[in-house]
């Protein structure tokens, strides 16, 4: 009888590409920067040198810079709209411009811990280029105190309503005619509007038009918004990449010195007319003033409060499968739009790993338990409604039979902790 777990091997076996995962045939045709963290994860539950080459063929796209790119485009395919051709960053591999949430150390040192002796010589190999990541953060997207994204592609979480301020102030009306082929894979109404789309490619025609200029892009681009989510995973992966290199006997001052300074400036986006952590547009200090999910990756961080979990439980109270992407009380929430309401499993494991660190057992196994219910009825969705658990978007997605695999799964172990011992 194939069981859940042999079914989650196979997606990550029929994902896998050579070296690299997608996230999912057809829809998403190419090499993501934080699908391919998670996928090294999965595959860490049965192969473990796969899960190291997955992060290795994801560093290999690394810029000089320290970039590390949101997709890196091995071989081009018709059926996925923005290709490398509209990115134009002339960089071998081709990549897209932008980056992603830096999952990779948080991941990495899980991985390692599955075992020392195999993983050490490449978590070894890796080390710099982490580093060189997290420092490009620091010091292109740390200047305001918290982490900032210059494309709402970069916060993985897309067109959550966190966004909507900044996007507004994005002219989309210039960028000539284009075909999107997202709608032609999965429901169009599940997916961004085309006047999020224009607004999306003006970003990248910017980028594109000053040769991908960082500080350009960072002082004068269309769009620049402090991502709560981003700032708590980085801040996680700092403290865990500093642990990684404690344990390789390198010198960690520069990690801890970029890990307190982040610290030091989450105060910049605690909204207390919200209470909570609010996204911020940084060209006006504006609140966005909305509770999403990237607010409650203050777990993983270690910098949860009191008033945030009273949002966290009155939210995930409103829904019965997992924590919404955004707040099912408000008017903006739509239960199956990309990031505007949806429950995403790779989201909850996130949270999940951070109630852990935070020692709030029973919540972490309630948000385990509901995520493995969303999978064991409607399959290995990109994303699921979070009040009927409809099953969502790509088919077969890399990201959730991941998850499966190293934390929803019944094998998995009871908690995260035990999953990666
Ligand atoms: C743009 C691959 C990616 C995820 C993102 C998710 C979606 C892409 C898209 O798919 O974004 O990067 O075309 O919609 O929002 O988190 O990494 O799974």
């Amino acid at each position: 009888m194939t069981t859940h777990d042999d079914t989650a091997r196979a997606i990550l076996r029929g994902n896998d590409r050579g070296g690299y995962t997608v996230p999912t045939a057809g829809l998403y045709p190419y090499q993501w920067n934080w699908d391919s963290a998670f996928a090294a994860w999965g595959f860490s539950t049965f192969d473990l040198p796969r899960a190291w080459d997955e992060l290795d063929t994801l560093f290999s796209a690394q810029w000089d810079d320290g970039m590390v790119p949101h997709i890196i485009f091995h071989r081009d395919d018709p059926g996925y709209f923005p290709g490398p051709d509209v990115w134009g960053t002339g960089h071998v591999p081709a990549t897209s411009g932008i980056s992603q949430p830096p999952v990779a150390a948080i991941l990495a040192r899980l991985i390692w811990d599955r075992d020392r002796d195999l993983g050490e010589a490449r978590i070894r190999a890796l080390f710099p280029a982490l580093r060189a990541w997290h420092r490009w953060w620091a010091e292109y997207r740390c200047g305001s105190g918290a982490a900032a994204i210059t494309h709402p592609w970069e916060s993985g979480r897309d067109n959550c309503p966190d966004w909507d301020i900044g996007m507004a102030d994005v002219d989309g009306s210039n960028v000539g005619d284009y075909t999107r082929r997202d709608t032609g894979h999965v429901d169009p109404s599940m997916r961004p509007g085309k006047a999020d789309y224009d607004r999306y490619l003006a970003m990248v025609q910017f980028g594109r038009g000053c040769g991908w200029d960082q500080a350009r892009i960072v002082r004068d681009g269309p769009f620049l918004m402090a991502d709560p989510g981003i700032t708590f995973i980085l801040l996680r992966a700092h403290d865990d990449l500093a642990a990684i290199g404690r344990a390789l006997g390198e010198d960690v001052t520069e990690i801890e010195g970029w890990a307190a300074d982040l610290r030091a400036g989450l105060e910049t986006i605690w909204n207390p007319a919200l209470g909570a952590y609010d996204a911020r547009n940084l060209r006006d200090g504006e609140f966005a003033g909305v509770l999403g999910s990237g607010a409650f990756l203050a777990y993983l961080a270690g910098a949860e409060r009191p008033e945030l979990e009273q949002h966290l439980l009155r939210s995930w109270d409103a829904v019965k499968f997992g924590i919404p992407s955004a707040d099912p009380e408000s008017a903006i929430f739509e239960s199956r739009r990309y990031w505007r309401g949806p429950s995403w499993p790779v989201v909850n494991a996130l949270i999940a790993l951070g109630l852990h660190s935070g020692g709030r057992p029973e919540l972490e196994a309630r948000l385990r338990r509901e995520t493995r219910e969303l999978i064991t009825r409607g399959g290995f969705y990109e994303y699921f409604d979070p009040l009927d658990a409809t099953p969502c978007g790509g088919a077969d997605f890399t990201w959730t039979a991941a998850i499966w695999l190293t934390w929803a799964s019944p094998s998995a172990g009871e908690t995260l902790a035990q999953g990666a011992a």
